[in-house]
């Protein structure tokens, strides 16, 4: 397939494997409950657990209903349940890391590739967390640095967080609710990045509806294993929500 691209590493990016905890880390206060926090250069040896995910993950390439037709996602992409193996020990060192700075228990892990700068995703917010108020969405960023777009919903001015190799974004509060994210394209010239996600949502009202395709949601999941995004049409200027009505997942 070709998937194997030169990685484009900061100076934190190298040694040993798994999470800094002396790194600092900053909170944006974005308002009507939702924050953002960014901890640059809080994962060890990302760039070395980036090429290994590179050709160690069995990759998958996903298609969705988009406007009445199927759309091939601009990404590859590999979820794991909660109680499933990580194909690297440097991603649960993440989870477990995560865990211990937010005093949550986080299971379901997603994975996405963004091969070269033809991949994305568009701005969009987390389907099931979206009418949540209480939420935490975080991303480890292994490889090139890309945007990453935080926008209001309903519009306003976008915060490009620009997360390099190692970097850690925390979405939290009521983020999924009031406002969207997206990796966009980018023109020429950038490396692969691959990104690691886990959620958690505060239980109560709250069901996890969602499974990718073969997989059966279960009522003893934790609220965790909520779904990666509602996002990915292969024509990145519209928002997902504006219009997956044929959403068939
Ligand atoms: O890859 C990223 O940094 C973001 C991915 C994302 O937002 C999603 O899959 O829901
Ligand atoms: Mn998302």
């Amino acid at each position: 397939m070709g998937i194997i691209a030169p990685v484009q590493g900061n100076l934190f990016a190298v040694g040993p494997v798994g999470p800094r905890p002396a790194v600092a880390f900053e909170r944006t206060d974005l308002g009507r409950g939702a924050w953002v926090d960014v901890a640059r250069g809080w994962f060890g040896g990302a760039d070395d657990l980036m090429v290994r995910l590179q050709t160690g993950v069995g990759w998958q390439h996903h298609r969705r209903w988009m406007y009445e037709r199927m759309v091939d996602e601009p990404r590859l992409s590999r979820w794991f349940a909660a109680d499933e193996a990580l194909p690297e020990e440097g991603l649960a060192a993440f989870r477990t890391g995560v865990g211990r700075r937010y005093h949550h228990r986080f299971g379901a892990m997603a994975l996405n590739f963004y091969r070269d700068g033809r991949d994305s995703v568009a701005p969009h917010t987390d389907r099931e967390l979206r009418h949540v108020d209480d939420t935490i969405v975080a991303i480890l960023t292994l490889g090139a640095e890309r945007p990453f777009l935080l926008r209001p919903v309903g519009g306003g001015r976008s915060i490009d967080l620009r997360p390099a190799s190692g970097d850690l974004l925390v979405m939290g509060g009521t983020c999924q609710e009031t406002w969207e994210h997206a990796v966009p394209k980018v023109p020429r010239g950038a490396g692969a990045r691959i990104s690691a996600s886990v959620r958690w949502a505060r239980r109560g009202g709250f069901e996890r509806q969602w499974a990718p395709a073969g997989r059966e949601p279960s009522d003893a999941g934790p609220a965790d294993d909520t779904q990666p995004s509602d996002a990915g049409p292969a024509d990145d200027t519209q928002p997902s929500d504006a219009g997956p009505a044929g959403d068939r997942r």
